[in-house]
């Protein structure tokens, strides 16, 4: 009932819902009356609140910002239900320890980098800053093959596998600097994943400019989300903050906030204009095919700075420091976010045409600007011509028409603002349940709220966020639930369960221990069906063993102090929900081995004596028992 209750008091506070929404809301979902009960101030509308036992109808991806994973949510019961590691390191799954992981996190690492991380005693990252999740495309809609993502702190792109939910790729975005926007290609499919330089540097940062802005540029780079490998990258006027694509192919927007190319915060919020370039896709890719780029650390690089000739780029002004972009469901309507100006600037793609072919002015793609309120950051969509934008300074979320803010800036006597919720407190991001494609259903939308305050019970000066759910489904939006979150998601998005369908059990041939079926074959190991086996290569030791619940198949093995050991671990449990793990007690070496995958782990071993190894994953009555024995002989015995 603490929902009902939760509902209610909102409702009451805002005194907005009335029984006209009410009704709406009942119509608009079709949840049954029975849980609602009766009386006009009760909470009407989707129902938010699960029974134990039941699934959510959609899966939430949500970035973790600072924290480097991607989580994975219930929705609309705000249920975390995974963790992926991808930019970060986790104690559980070993991610950033396991040589699986490890080829993950190094080989897409430029050469410059790796030296750079070897003088400081580490071969890759041990921090990332995720704040764009977005699933591949089809036609429009979510395909349920990839989720892309970017890392700000280290310039990165990663990639995870949606039928295993890991990360299988991550690849260091050469001459950019700090990845922040990114969105893949709708139309036809995925295709590109669009990514965002934000900070502007010297295009060869060698040391040898500090103080000419005009030789700083930013960079957009364009990543074959197949391959994973940059297709192609554009220098830019400006640093580049949010970026998003329409919906058929031809052009990418990335808003620019700091078109002064200002070095400090007065510089950079000088002007009363920034802008948004727009990149014609099928331009840039003639430019490529033609020979017209410069090759810059092995990627063709094209010019599309301000004034740069050719049609690969166009300069729309924008007011004061833009944040957002969001492609409209309607697939025509592009809304950029004012941050700084209480406006959306809403673009028609159907106007582009013009202004790349007979250089009209820029602007006149612009068909609206409403005045939503203060600091608006993020908009988000359902399937009835409503978008939704998050207002940062006012902590509100509106709610307006995108019809009816087009006949304003043409003129009419007419007021797009429809609703406005308070949010607690100071949102980002916002998104509604299937509102990134052209299949929006307009049920959820969740507020990402920067700052909790008084929301939850104090936990010390660090503050969770809080991660509100919206039911859009009616008139009136309504808060239904608070969900307090680690740091930092920005983003998330808001997948139908049937778009998503991962595997219970990992295939023998999975293509993650590649390697270490290649070395298992060269030392004579059938990694499927094999026997226990340690393998003796000079002063390296290998070791393959199985597990199946309660036992590892080998109960003891020895080594020399010294030895680089390499563990290699096959999950023959081919059995939902049978994770097994191998945790080497006080060497720091722990890992999850799920159903049927294979798993490994290199250390040297530079303790003797007698040292547990055990599962640390409960999988049996027996788990405890699940265990055994390296023996390292001091070394000269
Ligand atoms: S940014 Cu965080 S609130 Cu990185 Cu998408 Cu707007
Ligand atoms: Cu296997 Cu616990």
């Amino acid at each position: 009932m603490s929902e009902d209750t939760k509902s209610n008091l909102s409702v009451t506070r805002r005194g907005l819902l009335g029984a006209t929404a009410t009704g709406a809301a009942l119509a608009a979902t079709g949840v049954g009356s029975a849980m609602m009960g009766a009386g006009p101030a009760k909470a009407a509308g989707a129902k938010s609140a699960l029974a134990p036992g039941e699934l959510d109808e959609y899966y939430g991806f949500w970035s973790s910002g600072q924290t480097g994973e991607l989580r994975i949510m219930g929705v609309p019961s705000m249920r975390e239900l995974m963790r992926v590691p991808v930019f970060n390191r986790c104690s559980a799954t070993g991610w950033g320890q396991t040589n699986e992981s490890l080829k993950v996190l190094t080989e897409g690492l430029l050469p410059e980098t790796k030296e750079f991380l070897a003088a400081n005693g580490k071969v890759t990252y041990d921090n990332g800053d995720l704040h764009h999740p977005h699933m591949s495309f089809t036609d429009g809609s979510y395909d349920g093959r990839y989720l892309f993502m970017n890392d700000k702190a280290n310039t990165r792109v990663a990639r995870v596998r949606c039928d295993v939910m890991k990360c299988d790729k991550i690849i260091e975005i050469p001459n950019a600097h700090d990845i922040h926007g990114l969105r893949p290609q709708k139309y036809p499919r995925t295709g590109y994943v669009f990514a965002n330089g934000e900070h502007e540097a010297p295009l060869v940062n060698d040391g040898s400019i500090l103080d000419k802005p005009e030789e700083y540029v930013n960079i957009f780079t364009a990543i074959d989300g197949d391959s994973m490998e940059v297709a192609w990258q554009v220098i830019v006027s400006g640093n580049l903050d949010n970026t998003d694509c329409d919906y058929q192919g031809n052009y990418a927007f990335s808003t620019s906030y700091n078109s002064e190319m200002g070095m400090n915060l007065a510089e950079m919020t000088e002007s009363e204009l920034d802008h948004v370039v727009v990149f014609n896709i099928k331009a840039i890719e003639a430019a490529i095919e033609a020979g017209e780029y410069q090759e810059l650390k092995g990627v063709k690089v094209v010019d599309g700075r301000k004034g740069a000739p050719g049609k690969l780029t166009r300069y729309v002004p924008i007011p004061n420091s833009p944040h957002g972009v969001n492609a409209a469901p309607d697939k025509k309507h592009i809304m950029i976010a004012g941050k700084l100006s209480p406006t959306v600037s809403v673009i028609d793609v159907e106007k582009l045409a013009p202004v790349f072919d007979q250089d009209a002015d820029p602007r006149s793609a612009i068909v609206a600007e409403p005045q939503l309120g203060l600091g608006p950051l993020h908009t988000a969509f359902d399937n009835r011509g409503h978008a939704y934008t998050t207002l940062f300074l006012d902590s509100q979320v509106v709610k307006w028409d995108i019809a009816k803010a087009i006949q304003a800036y043409a003129g009419a006597d007419v007021d797009p603002i429809l609703d406005k919720v308070d949010v607690q407190y100071q949102p980002g991001h916002n998104s509604t349940s299937m509102g990134e494609t052209a299949e929006a259903d307009g049920k959820w939308l969740i507020s990402m709220n920067k700052f909790s305050k008084d929301r939850f019970l104090n936990v010390g000066p660090l503050k969770p966020e809080n991660e509100q759910l919206i039911d859009i489904s009616g008139d009136k939006m309504k808060v239904v639930h608070d969900g307090p979150t680690f740091a930092e998601p920005h983003d998330s998005i808001i997948v139908h369960r049937s778009k998503v369908n991962p595997v219970d059990v990992w295939e023998r041939n999975d293509p993650t221990w590649a390697d270490a079926r290649a070395q298992a074959e060269a030392d004579g190991v059938d990694l499927d069906d094999y026997q226990d086996s340690i393998i003796r290569d000079g002063n390296k030791v290998r070791v393959y063993m199985s597990s199946q619940a309660p036992n590892f198949s080998l109960e003891s093995f020895t080594v020399k102090q010294g030895d680089e050991v390499t563990v290699i671990v096959t999950n023959l449990d081919d059995i939902d929900d049978l994770t097994h793990g191998f945790c080497m007690a006080n060497f720091g070496v722990a890992m999850e081995i799920g159903p049927m995958a294979t798993a490994s782990v290199t250390f040297v071993a530079e303790r003797p004596g007698v040292h547990w190894y055990y599962c640390q994953w409960f999988c049996h009555a027996l788990h405890m028992e699940m265990r055994g024995r390296m023996f390292v002989e001091p070394r000269g015995a």
